[in-house]
């Protein structure tokens, strides 16, 4: 088939051309540069998001409320699960399929895991290509999901148009091993499991560190508490401090929805 009918079936959101144009980027395939070439003009729609954080902070379960939220308003969602220690790659990992069922039944939601195949730099050039080319097939919000412990993967959420950093209670010694990269990045700082006890402590660290640092663009990144699970698997007590943090039990991936609507309506301006 054509590169012409191929980049056709993308713009027309063709699911299978979708899929098979991100595994040839992931490939490296020969014909991967013909093809973005094309991808390219075709994209500038999509709001990019990119969530980040320690191993199990709950970006995932963020990353499923936010995009319910999108889905209620109509919006297609790509979710793009990068992986830099894993080596497989292609469809959802284990967890993350689990964790985001009911999205995955969805057709309106297209999940992706992408792994290492050897280098970094290859897996961040794959994910830059892959979100265009779900921006090409009019998907309006992309997330880019991305454990966020070193360097290389702070690279890959730089290339997001907002990236929200999720941090847990009682991190400590975490948060301020994580300035160095990571606090320069966020734009909005998610406290998530704040059922958990120490919220308020961390939220204090995380205040302290922001005030040491001011943005060139002068964007003072919010920190919203958030709980992502709903059923939380420690019973009544934990509920009722959750309603005592939000005031009357809020859900919070909702917090973040409206963070990054502000986002966007910026980034429309600057346009
Ligand atoms: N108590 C509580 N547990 C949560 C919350 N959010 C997520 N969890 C749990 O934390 C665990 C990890 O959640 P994930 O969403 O997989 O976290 P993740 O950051 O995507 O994990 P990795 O992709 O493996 O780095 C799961 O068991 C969730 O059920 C929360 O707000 N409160
Ligand atoms: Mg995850």
């Amino acid at each position: 088939m054509g590169e012409d009918s191929v980049i056709d079936r993308i713009t027309a959101g063709d699911l299978n051309a979708v899929a098979r144009a991100i595994s040839k980027v992931e490939d490296g395939a020969a014909d991967a540069a013909e093809l973005m070439k094309k991808v390219f003009p075709r994209t500038g729609r999509a709001l990019i998001i990119g969530i980040t954080g320690a191993p199990g902070a709950g970006k995932s379960s963020l990353v499923d409320k936010l995009a319910a939220i999108y889905r209620k308003r109509g919006e297609r969602v790509g979710i793009i699960a990068v992986d830099p220690s894993s080596p497989f790659s292609g469809g959802a990992i284990l967890g993350d399929r689990i964790r985001m069922q009911a999205l995955s039944l969805d057709k309106g939601v297209f999940i992706r895991s992408m792994a290492t195949r050897g280098n970094l730099g290859g897996l961040a050039r794959a994910t830059v290509d892959a979100v265009a080319i779900l921006d090409a097939a009019g998907y309006a919000k992309i997330i880019i999901e991305t454990v966020g412990v070193g360097q290389d993967e702070v690279e890959i959420v730089k290339t997001a148009d907002v990236c929200v950093v999720v941090l847990v209670p009682g991190m400590g010694d975490d948060v301020q091993a994580m300035k160095a990269g990571i606090m320069e990045i966020g734009d909005i700082f998610a406290i998530n499991k704040a059922d958990r006890e120490g919220v308020l402590r961390t939220e204090k660290e995380v205040e302290a560190l922001l005030s040491l640092s001011m943005r060139e663009d002068g964007w003072q990144p919010p920190i919203v508490k958030t709980i992502a699970i709903e059923n939380n698997p420690c019973g009544g007590g934990c509920e009722q401090e959750a309603r005592s943090v939000f005031g009357g039990g809020r859900i919070v991936g909702r917090l973040i929805a409206d963070h990054l609507d502000h986002q966007e309506s910026l980034k429309r301006t600057c346009a």
